[in-house]
């Protein structure tokens, strides 16, 4: 298959600073489809839920009180080579380590406030894409 489908979310952080419409343009901009998006707020549960892939890890707890923190917008987003070149769009996890011009250096904060999520491999994608949506909410 030529595209393939990736799973973002503009983080509570960006949303609330107002940067949404400017990363949604720069992520258009860069080729990609948006197929499904929607404004939502993540609950404590829902976010661990999301991320039990970390729970382990020692900022955990940190992460869902600030995924759950507000507003987040989610999205389903179609492109040749979708979450290889979505990670590369989006930057380097630590915005201090992200390459100029990449939606992390432009509009991160900090290491946990990353102002964007990009699925890490296509297993991902559609597991965190059909945990937002439907497959009738997807339109593309
Ligand atoms: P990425 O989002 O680049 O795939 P992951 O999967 O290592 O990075 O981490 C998931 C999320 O956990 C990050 N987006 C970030 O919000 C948070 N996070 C990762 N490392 C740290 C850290 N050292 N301290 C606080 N939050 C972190």
């Amino acid at each position: 298959m030529a595209t393939n489908r990736t799973f973002t979310m503009i983080k509570p952080d960006a949303v609330a600073a107002g940067h949404a419409g400017a990363i949604l343009k720069q992520i258009q901009e860069a080729g990609f489809k948006i197929i499904a998006m929607k404004l939502t707020k993540l609950s404590p549960e829902k976010a661990g839920e999301f991320y039990a892939v970390h729970k382990e890890r020692p900022f955990y707890g940190e992460l869902v009180a600030f995924m759950s923190s507000g507003p987040i917008v989610a999205a389903v987003l179609e492109k040749e080579k979708a979450v290889k070149d979505f990670r590369k769009l989006i930057g380097a996890t630590n915005p201090a380590d992200a390459k100029p011009g990449t939606i992390r250096a432009l509009y991160a904060k900090s290491i946990g406030e990353n102002a964007v999520h990009g699925a890490d491999s296509n297993k991902n994608a559609a597991i965190e894409g059909s945990f937002h949506f439907s497959a009738v909410e997807m339109v593309g």
